[in-house]
């Protein structure tokens, strides 16, 4: 059957994370989470992993953007741009302050049945990630997080609590965000957010960030498959950050080289949404003589507990070349990077590419045959205000059109079974890589900076009404 227009229930919308946007870091019971524990950094400086709340520090998630308080605005900000869905975590510090608690904390969890009640009440269905790099710190203190396999129990403990308490307002849900981030696994930040680890103070780095994804894959089918007890009608995705990884020519090795790498972060969408390891990933670890833990029943818990799709974000496109060092595993690049000259890079060197995100989407379908969901995609970028103080973001524009024309022609051409898009940062909030204010992706301009300053205040950028005219006219107008 061809398909001429995009599909009247596709889900328009937005996405954050609870961290990086709620605040009231200490409000409402809650403990405190890793990202409470994380100074501000920026281009260039890296995020510090504190011991605890420090003196001295600055910790821009402590407030964020206010969102615990001010969520009615901003979800009816969200309303009037015609949102049909937002995606939001929940932080299980509020929910579970230790996370080795035996009962839920009631009034983190009224929070949430606020915040839904006020959602549906205009419309909007809420997705909502599990797990969104905001693990309770005292796990990774007491338990040396996700590497100790009592956290699959916690974790499994806290999903179960709101996937029956929301079974009858949320439908679609995400195991891990961006779970694979934690294959470069040399970059500190990307272990400790995913999984409270910091892989390169253990003595096999790559053998704990195995292990570390064997515990989150049992945890995730596990919650996956009582998910669907609780209630049949839940869609239960898993969560990869997607960088296509380019040959940088068409010299076979470069080819080759592309298709490892790659394979090094499929492995993750792989296991969640085929239920078992892949071969390249099994003889890598009998090559490189790897013992990951296992128990008996983990096999068939994986295979009994698969994902209902892919939600992936989608930022920028990489390029490698074999035989270089290249620039190697950093933020925005992987063994053997290299600038690819074709495209352009934002300010903070995330190469643009909006064919790249059409690709991603025939290539992830083609593997597994699922439906896909893009949760994230978007420009970080530093806005001026104009004289009258209106913030004309044509840039932003210009990057989400034309990752949209291309999202379009995934659906429309190639055929390609999409459930939705969500901006990322549809309001402004705190980076997760730099933990700025000034890093900015929002339609909604918050109006807070990295030296401290602002009021909260709320506005609409240029964005606003042109998102507003995309989501009218499903898609027509962009
Ligand atoms: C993804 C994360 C988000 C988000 C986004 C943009 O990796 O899932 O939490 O923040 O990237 O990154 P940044 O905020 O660093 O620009």
């Amino acid at each position: 059957m061809t398909q001429q227009q995009f599909p009247q229930d596709f889900l328009w919308g937005g996405a954050v994370a609870a961290h990086q946007v709620e605040g009231g870091w200490d409000q409402g019971g809650k403990g405190i989470s890793i990202c409470d524990v994380l100074s501000g950094g920026s281009h260039g400086v890296d995020r510090v992993m504190t011991d605890g709340v420090q003196p001295g520090y600055s910790y821009p998630n402590h407030e964020a953007v206010d969102f615990y308080h001010r969520y009615k605005e901003d979800v009816a900000l969200f309303a009037e741009m015609g949102f049909k869905c937002f995606r939001t975590s929940i932080a299980w510090t509020r929910i579970f302050p230790n996370g080795d608690e035996l009962e839920p904390n009631e009034a983190g969890l009224q929070f949430y049945d606020d915040l839904f009640d006020e959602l549906l009440k205009h419309g909007i269905e809420p997705v909502i990630t599990l797990s969104h790099f905001e693990m309770p710190w005292h796990l990774v203190k007491q338990y040396g997080g996700w590497l100790n396999r009592k956290v699959v129990d916690f974790f499994v403990r806290f999903s179960e609590v709101v996937l029956r308490r929301y079974q009858h307002k949320v439908k679609y849900w995400m195991t891990f965000n961006e779970i694979n981030n934690q294959r470069t696994w040399n970059y500190p930040l990307f272990g400790y957010c995913c999984s409270g680890v910091v892989f390169t103070d253990h003595e096999k780095p790559e053998q704990a960030m195995y292990q570390v994804m064997h515990h989150q894959f049992v945890a995730s089918a596990k919650l996956v498959e009582l998910g669907h007890r609780i209630n049949p009608d839940f869609q239960i995705g898993c969560m990869i950050a997607m960088v296509p990884i380019y040959p940088f020519s068409c010299h076979p090795d470069d080819v080759m080289f592309a298709q490892e790498a790659m394979h090094r972060r499929y492995v993750f969408s792989d296991v969640q949404m085929r239920g078992y390891y892949p071969a390249y990933t099994l003889n890598e670890w009998a090559r490189k003589g790897y013992h990951i833990e296992m128990e008996a029943e983990d096999e068939a818990t994986l295979r009994n507990g698969c994902c209902d799709y892919i939600g992936f974000s989608y930022y920028m496109s990489n390029a490698v070349q074999a035989n270089t060092k290249g620039e190697g595993d950093s933020i925005t690049g992987f063994e053997g990077s290299v600038p690819n000259p074709h495209v352009k890079a934002s300010d903070w060197g995330w190469q643009i590419d909006p064919v790249g995100l059409r690709y991603s989407l025939n290539i992830l379908y083609e593997r597994y045959q699922k439906p896909l969901f893009i949760v994230e995609n978007g420009f970080g970028a530093i806005d001026k205000p104009n004289a009258d103080g209106f913030i004309e973001d044509d840039y932003r524009i210009d990057y989400l059109s034309a990752h949209i024309e291309q999202m379009k022609k995934a659906v429309l051409e190639d055929g390609v079974d999409l459930m939705g898009y969500t901006p990322w940062g549809c309001i402004d909030c705190v980076s997760f890589t730099t933990g700025q204010y000034n890093k900015r992706y929002g339609f909604i301009h918050v109006d807070k900076n990295d030296d401290g300053t602002g009021t909260m205040a709320r506005s609409k950028k240029k964005s606003f009404a042109w998102y507003q005219q995309v989501i009218a006219s499903n898609g027509e107008q962009l």
